[in-house]
């Protein structure tokens, strides 16, 4: 199964992640504007944005910098990621990946393919303004691309960034490739692929054979390595446990209610994935209040950026909507203008 998804790492953390996709066998692509993060990386596909020398934490200057060889760059991974599933993962708090993230999943959507966001949250509270401010206007971004598959939003107060790294690549390996079977049908590849292009947040869990109660189970969606759910109600549920009489619907019943659900048994592990659910709107307005706060006590108003209000928050569509082309010139453009 691991050959149905392509791997795209755009920044540093970005790359990280999808260095350890790659080395399961990933098909795996890596863009940056600092050849120094590309040299760190033992990959085989390395895109550099030409003429670049990192982006800063400048979301602005990455689309600038991209400007001239951004329809070069897509090429080249289209020719690489033939996969109708794709992984996007980046960093929402610094330059290149945040930057490039917006521009990369609008194209991708609209030549047809499905993607799937990884996006990493700063921790907040020990980040500068700058991170703040790059995460808000990421996640801002993020939530008003049409036509986009599941978004995972990795949070790194949640341990040590190379634990989420590992613990993410773990988690999603395991949902891809795991064998399974039951007595209502095997929970298949076609239906794992349905979970995961349910436009929202998805969340996963993971656990060892022993442990696969329900409670266990809705205990490893609300304290995993993903944003915490604040708001009740997912789309689709997909569970794959040892326990044959495991009672889905009470965890169903515990997220709200979902529209679907899935049951895989296995003898090895148990793996759980809940989609569909809605973006964490107290977690993104923490970046902005801590990018506020910060820049009250620096006291100089030209630092405030405008901000766009809320909007993207208020509805949630379950149909990934059909979307028309633009040149990758014109769509960096847009953004920049925009
Ligand atoms: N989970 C996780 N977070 C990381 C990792 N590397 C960096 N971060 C976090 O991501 C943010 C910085 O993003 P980077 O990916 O380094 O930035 P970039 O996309 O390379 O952008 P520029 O260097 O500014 O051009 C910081 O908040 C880091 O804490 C990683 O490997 N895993
Ligand atoms: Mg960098």
């Amino acid at each position: 199964m691991r050959e149905q998804f392509g791997i795209i790492g755009l920044g540093a953390a970005g790359s990280n992640i999808a260095n350890l996709f790659e080395s399961k066998g990933y098909s795996t692509v890596y863009v940056n504007s600092s050849i120094e993060d590309l040299n760190s990386i033992k990959g085989v596909h390395k895109l550099h944005i030409v003429g670049a020398e990192g982006a800063a934490k400048d979301r602005k200057k990455v689309l600038q910098l991209a400007m001239e060889s951004f329809g070069d760059i897509v090429q080249k991974i289209e020719n690489i990621i033939t996969q109708q599933y794709v992984l996007v993962i980046f960093s929402a708090g610094g330059g290149t990946g945040s930057g490039l993230s917006t521009p990369m999943l609008k194209y991708l959507t609209q030549i047809g393919k499905t993607c799937i966001p990884v996006c990493i949250l700063p921790d907040s509270e020990n980040s500068s303004a700058k991170i703040n401010e790059n995460t808000y206007n990421a996640c801002i971004e993020l939530m008003s691309i049409q036509g986009l598959g599941a978004t995972f939003l990795l949070d790194n107060t949640s341990g040590d960034k190379f634990f989420i790294n590992n613990r993410f690549v773990c988690e999603f390996d395991t949902f891809v490739t795991i064998k399974n079977s039951s007595v209502h049908g095997n929970f298949d590849i076609s239906e794992r692929k349905l979970i995961l292009s349910c436009p929202g947040v998805v969340v996963m869990g993971k656990l060892s054979r022993s442990r696969s109660t329900a409670p266990e189970i809705i205990e490893s969606l609300h304290n995993g390595i993903y944003a915490k759910i604040e708001a009740k109600n997912c789309y689709y549920l997909g569970v794959i446990t040892s326990n044959k009489s495991l009672d889905i619907n009470s965890i169903s019943s515990e997220l709200g209610g979902c529209y679907d659900t899935f049951l895989g048994i296995s003898e090895a592990t148990t793996i759980v994935m809940a989609s569909g659910l809605q973006f964490p709107k107290n977690k993104i307005l923490q970046f902005k209040n801590k990018f506020e706060e910060a820049v009250k006590n620096i006291n100089s108003s030209n630092f405030i950026q405008d901000m766009t209000p809320l909007e993207p928050l208020k509805g949630l569509s379950f149909t990934r909507e059909q979307v028309t082309p633009t040149n990758p010139r014109d769509l960096l453009m847009g953004l920049l203008n925009g």
